[in-house]
């Protein structure tokens, strides 16, 4: 019989919708220690957090974080709030014992990013952060390929995240759905928001990034602030592209925009080694591109991977090989992984002090735009 592990969701915007489907489901996919219960959601507004808790199952609702970290039922906190809460109620989550899930970015800055990590390391509590995207089977698969050394030396790594959201001049900023574009609530644009994810799976899949060389664009100046009713100057980055220099010696480029016309959210990465290159692509996410210049001369050439295979990354708990899966099954892999390593008392990747890895990149990326320079991580 699998054990109860009580959550408490603070927040219920798309992510909380992404993480309590993955908390309903993961038990029965996954054979684990301990069973998710949907024990709390917690969100200021009483009448929208009661609609939620009805729809996703959960068993009460609170208005105020500090009373949900106060409970002796709940046992996991799912921070899924805007970016400038996460680094108070992780914190006080730590203090008062529980295991956290955090949303990604991990923080504002590098300095709350700092904070963070020493509460749950000094606290001791079970800690990862919402990069979704290493769980994807096509992804992971790509970390093992070049684990096995298929790739072999890695000369370069090329990411991009596009999409085309905010192009209107119409569109307002700040409040429920569009804290992202409000650099208060946020931190920063594209930047903390989808490069984040971006280097992230580069870090995991490649190493340490050690310095880097960035540009960063506001296209659209001004926007009406939901919360003031005022026009008022847009603080984020639109658009962000930089270089960067791996600890491995090999180069990169990313590039992320919300100013894309026609992509939505096409996240993609190619990286290509001395042996083997492999592609990825969000809008096609169960093939991985893979090309093997070991292969016979007269057959060699790129091939797509649908990685539907029970030998492939948790294709096994699924359906029948040819079967695919989807986004949602990234956030399911991710709460079997943690689950499993909180009942084996094991850490599981990404941790807060992983995730401030990548904080660190995003910080030199801004700094470097700003000054119009390389900048050590
Ligand atoms: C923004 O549009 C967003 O929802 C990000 O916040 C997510 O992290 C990304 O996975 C998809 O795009």
């Amino acid at each position: 019989m699998a054990k109860p592990l009580n959550i408490g969701m603070i927040g219920y915007g798309f992510m909380g919708r992404a993480h309590s489907n993955a908390y309903r489901k993961v038990s029965n996919f996954f054979d684990l220690e301990y069973q998710p219960v949907l024990k709390a959601v917690c969100a200021r507004n009483e009448d929208r957090a009661r609609a939620f808790a009805k729809n996703w199952g959960y068993e009460s609702v609170e208005t105020d974080w500090q009373k949900l970290l106060a409970r002796d039922d709940i046992d996991a906190v799912d921070i899924c709030t805007p970016n400038n809460l996460h680094r108070d109620i992780a914190i006080a989550a730590a203090a008062a014992g529980k295991m956290i899930l955090c949303e990604k970015p991990l923080a504002m800055n590098v300095a709350e990013g700092e904070e963070m990590c020493e509460a749950v390391e000094k606290a001791g509590v079970a800690n990862i952060v919402w990069y979704n995207y290493r769980r994807i089977p096509a992804v992971t698969l790509a970390k093992q390929l070049i684990d096995e050394g298929r790739l072999g030396r890695i000369f370069h790594y090329r990411a991009q995240f596009l999409q085309d959201w905010t192009i209107s001049t119409d569109l307002p900023q700040g409040g429920e759905a569009l804290w992202r574009l409000d650099v208060d609530a946020a931190g920063s644009g594209v930047t903390g928001d989808l490069l984040a994810h971006c280097i992230d799976t580069a870090i995991w899949l490649n190493g340490g990034i050690d310095r880097v060389t960035a540009m960063t664009e506001t296209f659209i100046k001004e926007r009406q602030h939901n919360l003031t009713g005022k026009m008022e100057p847009v603080g984020i980055d639109d658009a962000c592209a930089f270089l960067a220099r791996f600890e491995n010696g090999s180069l990169a480029t990313f590039e992320s925009t919300r100013y894309a016309r026609g992509h939505k959210a096409l996240y993609t990465f190619e990286i290509n080694g001395e042996h083997a290159s492999i592609a990825w692509n969000l809008h096609d996410l169960h093939r991985l591109s893979y090309f093997d210049h070991r292969d016979d001369s007269v057959v060699r050439g790129w091939r797509s991977i649908h990685v539907t295979d029970g030998d492939q990354p948790y294709m096994d708990h699924w359906w029948v090989p040819g079967l695919q899966i989807g986004y949602e099954h990234s956030f399911v892999h991710q709460v079997a992984d943690f689950l499993d390593g909180a009942a084996a008392g094991k850490e599981v990747g990404p941790t807060f002090r992983d995730a401030l890895e990548t904080q660190k990149v995003c910080e030199a990326v801004l700094s470097s735009a700003r000054e119009g320079s390389w900048v050590n991580v």
